[in-house]
């Protein structure tokens, strides 16, 4: 990018800003969540600010001049912040959780577990923007969360790893039996998800759960 590094440096400065106030605030909800359900639906989070090396490479790759103009208009995961959850419903509970919260912003709403991309790739995507009070303005930087189960996340990681493989488009092979293996998953999510709510019940019915002993 031809922009001067000092207003390279001031637009991430705020990117990194906006990452913080994202992560602080889902470990509150999260938390929150933890204490009325009396258990954590996230198994983990990560949090990345995109390399400007990837930035050139999706500007490119989205036929975009490689401009300070277009990453901001065009890059909507510069922030990508991905939360991993045990069961298929605690995806949809997280989702939930982060829609009607009043810090954050939703842009838009992707859900590729409803509509599967054409790779096979299962996930649900909020675009949200964030508010980072300056000392005399308030800005609203945009960040990519991908919410998925662990199942969800292990085809994403070994998809990601293989496709990098091959330089351009990888074998139609490969590609076909990347796409067999999301089915697997989204068949092997949902039976997990129909043990857990069958052993949920379970619970319910033998134990005296939620009475207080004291
Ligand atoms: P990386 O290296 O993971 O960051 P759009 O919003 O439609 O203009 P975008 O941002 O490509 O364009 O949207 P999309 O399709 O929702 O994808 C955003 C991110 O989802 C990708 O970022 C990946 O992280 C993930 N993703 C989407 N499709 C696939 C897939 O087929 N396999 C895997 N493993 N991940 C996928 P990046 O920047 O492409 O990649």
């Amino acid at each position: 990018m031809n922009t001067p590094r000092k207003q390279v440096a001031e637009v991430m400065l705020k990117y990194d800003f906006a990452k913080r106030i994202l992560e602080t605030q889902l470990q509150i909800l999260i938390k929150e969540f933890e204490f009325k359900h009396g258990y954590n639906p996230v198994e983990h989070i990560k949090s990345r600010i995109k390399s400007e090396s990837s930035i050139i490479a999706k500007l490119k790759r989205k036929n975009y001049e490689c401009t300070m103009e277009n990453m901001q208009n065009h890059i909507h995961d510069i922030i990508g912040i991905r939360l991993v959850c045990s069961f298929l419903s605690d995806v949809y509970d997280i989702v939930e959780v982060i829609k009607s919260s009043k810090q954050i912003t939703i842009k838009e709403e992707k859900d590729y577990i409803n509509s599967p991309k054409e790779s096979g790739y299962i996930s649900y995507h909020l675009i949200v923007l964030i508010p980072i009070y300056l000392h005399d303005t308030t800005e609203y930087v945009e960040a990519e969360i991908q919410i998925r189960t662990i199942a969800m996340d292990f085809w994403a990681s070994l998809d990601h790893k293989m496709r990098y493989k091959f330089l351009g488009e990888s074998p139609k092979e490969v590609k076909e039996e990347l796409y067999q293996c999301s089915l697997d998953i989204k068949a092997l999510d949902k039976r997990m998800n129909e043990l857990n709510q069958f052993i949920n019940k379970y619970d319910c019915n033998n134990e005296d759960v939620g009475s207080n002993k004291l």
